[in-house]
């Protein structure tokens, strides 16, 4: 779908599916994904979960502690089908579960990256779609891979499996941890 149709607003006539990434190395991180993943289930219909991943750090400072990563997708409610309201939730979610901004890529208790709505196109300035650096993640890509035999990337078609063929999974180990407690 084009960005055009998007400002028709005619997006909940063809999906809302949403692919949103969840990350936390700082307190507790296997509490704060499972609480992320009660709170975005309340957002539409969950679709998919992958497994949750240890992952060692990409950038920031160093020395911190490794991630715990997964990708869920979701049919989102219509009132959350447009990228811009979508965000303003998913920010919202972080900053209940204490994110602090202030330092970019620095240690983190939740964030949750937008990584895909249909096949939305936005160029910035406050909304990129898909997300920018995705298709270069292991640690995004390797969750995704799991569960989306059907996700391609709107621009190039790449399927994400075919991207993370392409990388390294060094640091990037798949768990049976289960997102929600028995
Ligand atoms: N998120 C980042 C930067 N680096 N590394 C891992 N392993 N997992 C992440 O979620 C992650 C990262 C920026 O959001
Ligand atoms: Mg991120
Ligand atoms: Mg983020």
């Amino acid at each position: 779908m084009s960005l055009s149709k998007y400002k028709e607003g005619v997006v909940s006539e063809v999906g809302g599916v949403a692919w949103i990434a969840l990350g936390s190395n700082l307190d507790r991180p296997l509490f704060q994904l499972r609480r992320a993943a009660r709170q975005l289930t309340s957002l539409g219909t969950l679709l998919a979960c992958s497994s949750l991943y240890r992952t060692t750090p990409v950038g920031g400072p160093p020395g911190q502690p490794e991630f715990l990563n997964g990708v869920v997708s979701l049919r989102l409610r219509p009132s959350l089908q447009q990228p811009e309201a979508l965000l303003e939730v998913l920010h919202e979610i972080e900053k209940r579960q204490g994110r602090d901004r202030r330092i970019r890529w620095a240690p983190r208790s939740l964030d949750l990256d937008l990584l895909s709505l249909d096949d939305l196109v936005v160029d910035g300035p406050i909304l990129w779609l898909p997300h920018p650096r995705m298709m270069e993640r292991a640690f995004v890509l390797a969750p995704l891979c799991e569960i989306s035999s059907n996700w391609y990337h709107p621009i190039n078609h790449q399927s994400a499996c075919a991207a993370l063929a392409e990388l390294s999974t060094e640091g990037v180990r798949r768990t049976s941890l289960p997102w929600y407690p028995s």
